[in-house]
């Protein structure tokens, strides 16, 4: 078997995503995911210009032979647009060998270690009663683990609030990756936040009781001392997990978090390979691993990444916003559903117009997902639909605070 061909779509439905579709002489076809949210051109070029050469000619079934050839030829090593470009290559490789072996992918990575797949969602709220209405509505369509974000008096646009009432109007369902030629401001006080969310916590927890699976995206806000103390004051809400509580570039900032604090910290989506995690891992400074197939090199990173940290009691909590195209999300679901150590998985529903354009068998059942029977992952993408939607510029927002300083956002 030879690749033949592999075409890089661009395309916008609800949101900007980059596809990579290869074509082998027998016929078979397997797509990727490249989608890097608000730098999607990038991946388009390095996967057009740079990786698809490379690739016409080669056997699709030496997965880990193009995965190493393409991470150490390329002799510049990690990042983002780097690693989503190799994943998507690799999804599709391995996409393309379940389909010629006739089976599922997960069938491949060790056949299913459970029967479904635990996916939380995002319940928001500009105020508690709007918070409540969508946590109702989240445990409506089906989810048994929720995410939990919320406005903070005094601070005009938070991240992860729906901009309008979450109980079927406009869901915070789209990643805020807006459609502006530059990145939209937003502000920002880390004392307001932390001084509302434990009250945010205890009303919920009054509300619903203690047992359903609460979780909460500090995205990156605090300083470790900062992040220790919400952690610490989060503690008698039981929560899931407290998902970036502190920028980790410095792997050794969430010692001192874990000094403080018993709340299960969950970190990764911004990294890229295992080396982004070594300490974080061998020093069990995390609980659950964030990081998504498409950011991370593939299933063959992703796989590798996933049983170091099992050896460390570590689990997935793999990354499922909508800006992981349908791909990325089934080739998630086959590695859920085969490792040990899987968590949660985060599962945001795509938009109507991407549905149209990605044709998926994965399934939503009461609150536990599953890849589906399909031989490969179980994903088509309908090219003349997805020509309908050229890329769109849009960019994430940005967080200035008070003085004006750039923050995280
Ligand atoms: C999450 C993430 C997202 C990011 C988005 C960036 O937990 O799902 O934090 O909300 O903001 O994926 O593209
Ligand atoms: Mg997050």
């Amino acid at each position: 078997m030879k690749i033949v061909a592999a075409d890089v779509i661009v395309s916008s439905p609800d949101r900007n995503f980059v596809t990579l579709k290869i074509t082998t002489d027998d016929g078979v076809t397997g797509l990727g995911d490249g989608t890097l949210n608000g730098r999607e051109l990038s991946v388009a070029s390095y996967l057009r210009d740079h990786v698809v050469p490379l690739l016409i000619g080669r056997d699709p079934h030496r997965i880990e032979d193009t995965w190493q050839f393409l991470y150490r030829s390329a002799y510049w090593r990690r990042g983002p647009v780097t690693m989503a470009a190799i994943a998507a290559v690799d999804v599709a490789l391995w996409d393309i060998k379940a389909k010629a072996a006739g089976m599922p992918l997960y069938q491949l990575l060790g056949g299913a270690s459970r029967n479904g797949i635990m996916a939380y969602g995002h319940a928001s709220g500009r105020d508690l009663p709007e918070l409540f209405d969508s946590i109702r509505h989240h445990l409506e369509l089906g989810f048994r683990s929720i995410r939990v974000q919320t406005s903070v008096p005094g601070i005009n646009a938070v991240y992860g609030v729906a901009a309008q009432p979450s109980t079927g109007g406009t869901r915070y369902d789209y990643e805020p990756a807006q459609r502006t030629p530059l990145p939209a401001e937003e502000d920002w006080d880390t004392r307001s936040y932390m001084r509302h969310l434990p009250g945010v916590f205890e009303a919920v927890r009054n509300e619903f009781g203690p047992e359903l699976p609460l979780l909460h995206d500090g995205h990156h806000r605090m300083t470790p001392i900062q992040a220790a103390k919400l952690g610490k004051a989060l503690e008698p809400y039981d929560l899931f997990w407290l998902e970036d509580c502190t920028p980790a570039e410095n792997q050794e900032a969430l010692r001192l978090v874990r000094q403080h604090t018993t709340t299960p910290l969950a970190i990764g989506e911004v990294f890229n390979t295992v080396w982004d995690y070594q300490t974080l891992i061998r020093e069990q400074l995390i609980d659950y691993v964030r990081s998504a197939v498409t950011h991370t090199g593939g299933i063959t990173a992703m796989r590798k990444l996933l049983d170091f940290a099992a050896q460390y009691q570590i689990k997935s909590g793999i990354h499922g916003p909508t800006d992981i195209s349908p791909v990325g999300m089934a080739a998630a679901l086959h590695l859920d559903l085969a490792i040990h150590n899987f968590g949660i998985q985060e599962y945001m529903q795509h938009g109507p117009l991407t549905n149209e354009v990605f044709r998926q068998s994965f399934t939503f059942t009461d609150g536990y997902l599953h890849p589906g029977e399909q031989p490969g992952i179980g994903v088509e993408i309908d090219e003349a639909t997805a020509a309908k939607f050229p890329y769109v510029p849009a960019y994430l927002p940005f967080n200035r605070l008070k003085d004006g300083t750039v923050h995280d956002w």
